[in-house]
């Protein structure tokens, strides 16, 4: 390291996390050297641009770059501080998939030095980050490695994961608490003063298990929480009753704090996550595996329902409103609200609109069903229906003389002062049932 307390810092994987983060780390003063497997990711950034949308990146990073604390680059080099930040996937058993964590420990063994410090960020199964010790252990048979030396290793190596918002990356990278898990106290200590370079959040310093199931359960706890509230809301459609009522008054109890329903969980981490707890301990987890499919059958649910509401009103031109999987974000990945539209696309071709501020065309599985790309004000002007899947903000604030008139399925509740009766969700079921 060098006499100015500021490491050189290389990381691994320049998406959602990891961009933001290399960025952040530069904007401290460290050099960074972003690593990537897309030529074109490599060049964008080197271009002083970004390749995915998160508020302020941009600036930021053509700041960084600009001022030569930030490159990207295909290839590992040496550095005194390694974050492996790449995907973590599920397979189709949901058997979490850590190849492309173990590749970049691979590319990052041959440039270790002593005195590096390896930091896992990645959302990973417990367990993960002794697994690139044993990798690098077997790499690098001239270093001594932490837990498998009585003397002092010649490395840190620690598992310290995310947990930022998409949409607030940048606040939440810098002031949110974080879990500093080392494979030895020693490793939590090191890892713990670099995060201190660029974080104002409390950086906690534990085990590099229990930081790893930290933050597993994090997101597992709030698909469980999200999942009693779907459930609710299927309960309510059955009852007659307004969930958000319920839950609005539920929620003036000082220990009640119910979670809103929606159309069902997206993302890449509260549908993910939960699955490596699940694959970890099967017989442990009836909750949590529970959850997820309630979440998943909520998804189901509001097609069906969508589905008969369009049926029984055959002559009605239909808006769907949002593809994104929440508020205020042009991310679809795994959008509940995405794969609804699409299947209502798909069965009514041309009587499907859809509204998405946050997009310019429809993903490509919309292709050749009809159904077109409309802005609000066109929606609220020719469409009959409309079905809130997204609750962005200018969606919720369209005025109820807009819409007054409209047959409205509201899956986020932003609408609470609609006429009940122009709700006519229950009617449109009872027609086709
Ligand atoms: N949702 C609901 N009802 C709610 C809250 C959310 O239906 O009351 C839905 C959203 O619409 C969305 C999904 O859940 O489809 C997930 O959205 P989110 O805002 O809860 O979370 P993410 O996926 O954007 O980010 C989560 C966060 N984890 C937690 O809040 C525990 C974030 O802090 C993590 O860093 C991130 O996962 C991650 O990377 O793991």
């Amino acid at each position: 390291m060098k006499s100015d307390n500021k490491p050189d810092v290389c990381v691994v994987g320049l998406g959602y996390i990891g961009l933001p983060t290399a960025a952040i780390i530069a904007r401290a003063g460290c050099k960074v050297r972003g690593i990537d497997v897309s030529q074109k990711v490599v060049d964008t950034i080197n271009r002083g641009k970004i390749h995915i949308e998160e508020v302020d990146l941009d600036g930021l990073v053509q700041g960084v770059v600009s001022r030569g604390l930030l490159s990207a680059s295909l290839e590992v080099a040496p550095a005194d501080v390694f974050v492996i930040a790449v995907p973590t996937p599920f397979d189709d058993d949901h058997a979490p998939d850590i190849s492309y964590v173990l590749a970049a420990a691979s590319a990052v063994a041959p440039v270790l030095k002593a005195g590096d410090i390896v930091i896992l960020e990645s959302t990973s199964p417990v367990g993960t980050t002794e697994e690139i010790r044993d990798l690098i252990a077997s790499m690098r048979p001239d270093l001594k490695v932490p837990g498998l030396t009585r003397e002092t290793p010649d490395i840190s190596i620690a598992y310290c994961p995310e947990r930022v918002l998409p949409g607030k990356i940048l606040e939440e990278l810098t002031n949110n608490d974080r879990s500093i898990g080392g494979i030895t106290p020693r490793c939590a200590r090191k890892a713990l003063a670099f995060y201190k370079i660029f974080v104002r959040g409390t950086c906690i310093a534990t085990d590099a298990r229990s930081a790893e199931m930290t933050k597993l359960v994090e997101n597992a706890y709030r698909d469980v929480n999200i999942a009693f509230a779907n459930e609710l809301s299927m309960v309510a459609d059955k009852m007659g009753l307004d969930v958000w009522e319920v839950i609005r008054l539920a929620n003036r109890h000082p220990r009640v704090n119910i979670l809103q329903p929606g159309p069902g969980v997206g993302g890449h981490c509260i549908a993910v996550d939960p699955w490596f707890i699940v694959h970890s301990a099967p017989q442990e987890t009836p909750l949590i595996r529970t959850a997820r499919g309630v979440n998943d059958g909520k998804m189901r649910h509001v097609a069906m329902k969508a589905e008969a509401l369009i049926a029984a009103n055959p002559n009605a031109r239909v808006a769907c409103l949002g593809l994104a999987f929440k508020a205020n974000i042009d991310d679809f990945r795994e959008s509940p609200a995405r794969l609804v539209a699409s299947m209502l696309a798909q069965r009514f071709k041309d009587r499907i609109q859809i509204v998405e501020p946050y997009t310019a065309e429809l993903p490509r599985e919309f292709d050749g069903t009809g159904a077109s790309l409309i802005d609000l004000d066109t929606a609220l002007e020719e469409t009959d229906i409309l079905i809130v899947l997204v609750d962005h903000d200018v969606f919720r604030h369209v005025p109820l003389a807009e819409r007054a008139t409209k047959i409205v399925y509201d899956t986020r509740g932003i609408w609470p002062d609609q006429p009940k009766e122009a709700l006519a969700i229950e009617e449109g079921l009872r027609l086709v049932s």
